[in-house]
């Protein structure tokens, strides 16, 4: 590898963090210790031009004066390959190759106090194919790999800052566990957008682009162990880690008995999440000094069962049927891979029993409520020695919670086999407010799945079809749209009209969270929507007639196709 150091020390990755106040003047030196021309870019005043690059000859030095500039989180990095195709991947602007780790952050503050917080870089490396291995990638967080990274602590009701920065050739949909966080601000290496009050937009997903940052902020409510991560599979499963990590071995384990391995690093430390590997920060969060465990006062409890069996599949890919039963009002999924949607109300208290007629371990996330750490759905999660066991074939686990807000969420597997999320272990979860009923004919849910488990996924899906009916509306009506990405890998482009005359709409929600003033305008119906996210729109059908809808994955530009009919 390449990589960034200073004099009288090591080389390190990511490389050394520029840090500083505004209006400080900068000196750097850039030595180039290797065989090859590098250029160097970022080392100017922000905001910056990215065509201002610095070029290093092997064993030369080079030197620039600047003034800081504007706040915020930046970086710098180096290239010294030529940039290339990689199997199905287009040349990128970021390095993918040995030069891929040749980036630090670059923060600067404003003058005066500044609060506390951390940074994380977010790398990933292509190492292509020899005579022994197969193509891999590796990716980072702060130059380690999950279960590497560092693992955090935090005191529930701290608040806490974080500035991600991600100088790699991939978007990362970087999803927090339990918790939603406040986006402060957005930028790239050159420049950044803060934002303050009610402009901060409230998510629990956030899709960093390549060479883009965030800086975001969180306060910790519940005690117990949480998870940030990349929310594409292939950057978060031990299943699709290759060929760094063995799968994982605890999938059959008993409740009584998790096999859950602590932490390589301190055999004391907390357990670790036997099901995730690469793009994954675990933290613990510790109850506040005198606090005591209040029980809920007694209320009914609304009782759900999620039944998840093997489908009839018609092909070599498994399929799943999940049904969603209460009392004798039995909704079942049949032969799509997706299971059906699940509706509940803030405020109620609601137990759902997850039953695994499976031959392989489950286990299910209920995706963006923010709930006990035991209920959340990741093996390894809980509280002390109360940790959260994968459903055994045959056993069932009963889930807890009582849903903060409403909007739309998800639940889904989070068991490391890709082919549970490709095979419909998945589903929407929309939590209405009290006294609310669901309106399909005005609500409409669109799930999007892949039946594939790699970013090249062909064949897309909605609610688990590949070749959706047309979905018709009324002229005039209004109605609310659900967007959920769910597929293991897919990074898409979803629009409603044509390219030249795309539709209209107005956000609503992201994530199930009521977006800022400033984003719930009328816009074009144009969403680039990674694994992870949900968006609620409000669509009205102003005219009869065809609106096309269609779904492209970036990677591999294949598309589904389908259309609004409006009568
Ligand atoms: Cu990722």
């Amino acid at each position: 590898m390449q990589a960034f150091g200073e004099p009288g020390h090591p080389a390190q990755i990511p490389g050394p963090m520029l840090r500083m106040p505004q209006g400080t003047t900068v000196h750097v030196t850039v030595t180039n210790q290797l065989k090859v021309p590098a250029t160097v870019y970022g080392l100017h005043s922000r905001p910056g031009d990215t065509k201002d690059e610095l070029q290093v000859p092997p064993g030369e030095s080079r030197e620039r004066t600047f003034l800081a500039g504007t706040p915020g989180t930046y970086y710098y990095w180096a290239r010294t390959t030529v940039p290339r195709a990689f199997g199905l991947l287009p040349p990128f602007r970021q390095p993918m190759f040995e030069d891929a780790h040749l980036n630090g952050a670059f923060i600067i503050d404003p003058a005066g106090d500044v609060a506390a917080d951390r940074v994380f870089v977010i790398n990933a490396l292509l190492v292509p194919s020899d005579v022994v291995h197969q193509n891999f990638e590796v990716v980072t967080i702060n130059g380690k790999s999950y279960p590497f990274t560092e693992p955090l602590e935090y005191t529930a009701g701290d608040s806490v800052r974080w500035r991600v920065i991600n100088p790699s050739f991939s978007e990362h949909p970087m999803h927090l566990h339990g918790a939603f966080f406040k986006l402060l601000s957005l930028g790239d290496s050159e420049s950044d957008t803060q934002f303050v009050g009610n402009d901060r937009q409230s998510v629990v997903t956030n899709d960093v682009r390549p060479g883009g940052t965030m800086m975001m902020e969180w306060s910790p409510q519940h005690v117990g162990r949480w998870l940030f991560h990349c929310h594409f599979q292939f950057h978060f499963s031990t299943d699709e880690r290759v060929p760094l990590f063995t799968p994982a071995v605890s999938h059959q384990s008993a409740p009584a008995e998790p096999t859950v391995a602590p932490h390589p690093h301190d055999a004391n430390a907390m357990p670790g999440m036997p099901d995730m590997a690469g793009l994954v920060l675990i933290i613990n969060v510790r109850p506040p000094a005198g606090a005591a465990v209040v029980s809920p006062p007694g209320q009914t409890v609304r009782k759900i069962d999620l039944v998840i069996e093997p489908a009839a599949g018609k092909t070599n890919e498994p399929t799943f049927a999940c049904s969603v039963r209460e009392g004798k009002k039995i909704v079942v999924s049949n032969d799509r891979a997706v299971g059906p949607p699940i509706v509940v109300t803030r405020g109620e208290p609601t137990e759902i029993t997850v039953v695994n007629h499976l031959n392989s371990a489950t286990s299910i996330h209920w995706h963006g409520l923010e709930l006990e750490s035991y209920y959340d759905g990741v093996v390894g999660g809980g509280v002390g020695d109360q940790v959260t066991p994968a459903i055994a074939p045959g056993a069932s686990f009963v889930a807890r919670f009582t849903p903060s807000r409403a909007g739309t969420f998800i639940y889904h597997t989070h068991a490391a086999d890709p082919k549970q999320l490709s095979g419909g272990v998945y589903g929407g979860l929309i939590v209405l407010e009290p006294g609310q009923s669901f309106d399909p004919e005005h609500d409409k849910l669109l799930v999007i799945g892949t039946r594939d488990t790699f970013f090249d996924a062909r064949r897309i899906t909605i609610n688990g079809v590949e070749t959706p009916e047309p979905i018709t509306l009324a002229q005039g009506a209004t109605y609310r749209l659900r967007l959920i990405n769910m597929a293991p890998n897919l990074p898409a482009n979803f629009r409603l009209g044509s390219q030249e005359h795309p539709a209209t709409w107005r956000a609503i929600a992201k994530d199930g969270a009521t977006v800022p003033g400033r984003l719930a305008v009328e816009s074009d119906a144009a969403l680039h929507i990674a694994s992870g996210e949900t968006y609620d729109f409000e669509f009205r059908a102003e005219s009869p007639g065809e609106v096309p809808l269609e779904i492209v994955n970036v990677v591999s530009n294949t598309k589904l196709v389908s259309k609004i009919v409006v009568r």
